[in-house]
C-alpha cells in the first residue's frame, strides 16, 4: 500500500526544485545584467578617453602654431583639414619654423590624420584616430541648415573655423558596441595661437 505522505513529499520536492531554479536563473540574470552594464560603462570610458586624447593632440599642435599662416574659414563654414606650422624656437632673433604639417579628416577612412610635408616624397603620416564619422554629432549633410545649431552648416566629423586669431576645433567619434547600439561622443575646444 503507498503512503500518501510520501507521493505529497515528491510534489514537494517538485516544487521545490522548481522554485530553486527559478531563484539560480534570476541570480544569474542579475548577474549578467551587471556584467553587460560593467561593460558597456567601460565602452564609453574608452570612447571618451579617445575624443580626449585626439582633441588634446590636435590643440597642442594648433597651440603652437603660426596663428598668421593659418588659412582657416569663418564660420557658417569650416574645413575638415589644418595645414600649419610649429615654432621649433628662436634662432638670431628670427622664429625658426618646422616643415608643414597638417591634420585632416580622410574622408571615407573615418580618420584623423597627422602628416609632415605632405604631398612630398618625404611625407609622413599617423592616424591619430578612427571611427569619424562623415559629418559632426546632430549635423545632416545634405541640405544647407546648421542641423545641430552650432553655427556652422553641414561641418565634418572633425572641423576647424577661425575667427580672428581663435581657432575652433570639433570632433565626433562614433562607435558600435557588441550588440551594434552605436555611441557617439563630440567634444569642442577652441584655441588662441602661441605665436
Ligand atoms: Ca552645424
Ligand atoms: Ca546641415
Amino acid at each position: 500500500m503507498r503512503n500518501p505522505r510520501a507521493g505529497f513529499g515528491a510534489i514537494e520536492l517538485v516544487i521545490a526544485m522548481a522554485v530553486s531554479a527559478m531563484i539560480i536563473v534570476n541570480v544569474t540574470m542579475v548577474l549578467r545584467t551587471g556584467a553587460k552594464a560593467q561593460q558597456s560603462g567601460a565602452f564609453a570610458m574608452n570612447l571618451e578617453n579617445q575624443v580626449e586624447q585626439t582633441m588634446e593632440r590636435i590643440s597642442l599642435a594648433i597651440l603652437s602654431s603660426d596663428g598668421d599662416s593659418l588659412a582657416l574659414p569663418t564660420a557658417p563654414f569650416s574645413s575638415d583639414t589644418i595645414d600649419y606650422q610649429v615654432s621649433l624656437g628662436v634662432q638670431g632673433g628670427n622664429v625658426v619654423w618646422s616643415d608643414p604639417e597638417r591634420i585632416a579628416l580622410v574622408p571615407g577612412a573615418g580618420q584623423v590624420r597627422w602628416s609632415r610635408s605632405p604631398g612630398t616624397p618625404d611625407e609622413q603620416t599617423v592616424v591619430w584616430s578612427n571611427w569619424l564619422p562623415d559629418f559632426l554629432e546632430g549635423e545632416n549633410g545634405l541640405n544647407t541648415m546648421d542641423d545641430n545649431a552650432n553655427g556652422l552648416v553641414n561641418e565634418s566629423g572633425l572641423a576647424f573655423d577661425l575667427d580672428r586669431d581663435l581657432v575652433t576645433i570639433r570632433l565626433s567619434i562614433t562607435r558600435q558596441d557588441e550588440d551594434g547600439n552605436t555611441h557617439t561622443r563630440t567634444k569642442m575646444v577652441q584655441v588662441t595661437c602661441r605665436n
